[in-house]
């Protein structure tokens, strides 16, 4: 009597088969499962996702936001959009930015979290800075 018949090779092939696309729906399950922590993005590069993206507002002698959150290590990408009909700047002179906002237009400005603290940023217009125009960066270790 043979060892195994057609059949039965047939089902083991099968039964293999199977075993292997669970695996790969697994894995595949999992990848995306990781890039929508973003856990992938530092592998992949900031081009495609852009977690450091923050969009901030100038408008009636304020920032949209007083408070933005970082981590160390972290690479920013701000949009600066004033929407004033005069111009504005943005200055954060813990990362040496200093960012010219003309009326009615968006420019942008990149600089990377090197350490944990509280960084002020402001307007650096005259008088804009003490009529409100002033937020902190939070970086987190
Ligand atoms: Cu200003």
């Amino acid at each position: 009597m043979q060892a195994t018949t057609v059949s039965e090779k047939t089902n083991h092939l099968l039964t293999q088969l199977g075993i292997g696309l669970g695996i790969l729906l697994a894995v595949g399950l999992f990848v995306v499962a990781i890039g929508r922590m973003g856990l992938l993005n530092g592998l992949l590069g900031r081009e495609i996702t852009q977690p450091g993206a923050i969009h901030l507002t100038a408008q009636d002698m304020r920032f949209g936001q007083t408070e933005i959150h970082l981590k160390v290590g972290q690479t920013v990408t701000l949009t600066l959009d004033n929407k004033d009909f005069f111009g504005h700047s943005f200055d954060a002179n813990d990362f040496d930015v200093h960012t010219v906002m003309p009326a009615n237009s968006q420019v942008t400005a990149s600089f990377t979290a090197t350490r944990p603290g509280v960084f002020d940023f402001y307007c650096g217009v005259p008088g804009h800075q003490k009529a409100g125009m002033v937020g902190k960066f939070i970086v987190e270790p």
